[in-house]
């Protein structure tokens, strides 16, 4: 009480005696109020629950608020963190990338590489094959004068063999003429057969040396088809035959027609009546 004696300045109205029994009336009603009503009754609101009554919304909010501040905070790192490793994915996807694009270019350098070889290697075995076919033509030629000269000297060696008698001398003595299956048959006593003619060197072969222009050799159609005397077949081919020949000719009245086959002068052939006497040539397969 001295404290608020001390505190009243001049100025301010100096409290009457009303106001303060006022004071200690309602000082002592509620004191009175306290004893009367005791702990039942809900204590008086405060001077900030009198001014602003949504306070405890405001904590609310406020906590709510701190809440929030919190999980953004959390989320905040969180993200920081995500962040962090996203970059490190980021990095380590581009050093992957790097990896694959220079492991990709050397592929490219290789593949180029390879491919430039096989185009030389394709160019130079296209160079080899063509060698390599010339070569073969070379040597089938060689081989085919081979054959020739092999059967040109197996032809002499029988001459020589045969002493010029026998084979050379009916061959060409024309005094020694025969109808065409007399001669067949000296041959085949001889264990040999008319002369085959089927290759081209055989057929030079057999007209350097017949000594006759008119010889039978070993081509007959008496069965109705041509066929060598060994049995093998025989087509027409024109050169093979002189002028409008094999003709079949009826107009010799000697009955039938024409089936056996002879050489005029030029190499060519004729078919003529078998019964018609010329000379012959027999051959024998060389066993050496
Ligand atoms: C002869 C032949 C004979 C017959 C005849 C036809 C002048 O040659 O030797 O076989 O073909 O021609 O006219
Ligand atoms: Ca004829």
């Amino acid at each position: 009480m001295a404290t608020s004696f001390a505190n009243f300045s001049a100025s301010e109205p100096e409290p009457t005696v009303a106001q303060d029994y006022q004071d200690l009336k309602s000082t002592d009603m509620a004191e009175e109020g306290r004893k009367h009503f005791g702990r039942g009754l809900p204590p008086p609101q405060s001077a900030l629950d009198r001014i602003c009554p949504t306070s405890r919304l405001l904590l609310l909010v406020a906590g709510l608020c701190a809440v929030l501040s919190l999980l953004v905070i959390i989320m905040g790192t969180k993200g920081a963190q995500f962040g962090t490793a996203q970059q490190e994915t980021w990095e380590s996807l581009q050093s992957f990338n790097k990896t694959v694009s220079v492991g990709l270019s050397s592929l490219q350098q290789k593949r180029n590489s390879t491919s430039s070889r096989l185009t030389t290697l394709e160019q130079t075995l296209g160079r080899e094959g063509n060698e390599t076919e010339k070569i073969k033509k070379r040597l089938e030629s060689l081989l085919a004068i081979l054959h020739q000269d092999s059967n040109s000297l197996r032809c002499q060696l029988v001459e020589l063999q045969s002493n010029g008698t026998e084979e050379t001398k009916e061959a060409g003595g024309e005094t020694n003429w025969r109808p065409w299956m007399e001669a067949k048959r000296d041959c085949e006593g001889k264990e040999s057969h008319l002369i085959i003619i089927n290759s081209p060197e055989e057929k030079k072969f057999v007209d350097e040396l017949r000594r006759s222009a008119y010889m039978w050799i070993g081509l007959t159609d008496v069965s109705g088809t041509w066929k060598w005397v060994d049995e093998t077949g025989y087509t027409v081919r024109s050169e093979d035959w002189g002028e409008g020949q094999p003709d079949h000719w009826y107009g010799h009245t000697l009955g039938g027609g024409e089936d056996c086959v002879h050489t005029y002068p030029d190499g060519r052939w004729n078919d003529n009546h078998c019964s018609r006497s010329f000379a012959w040539m027999c051959e024998k397969e060389l066993k050496v």
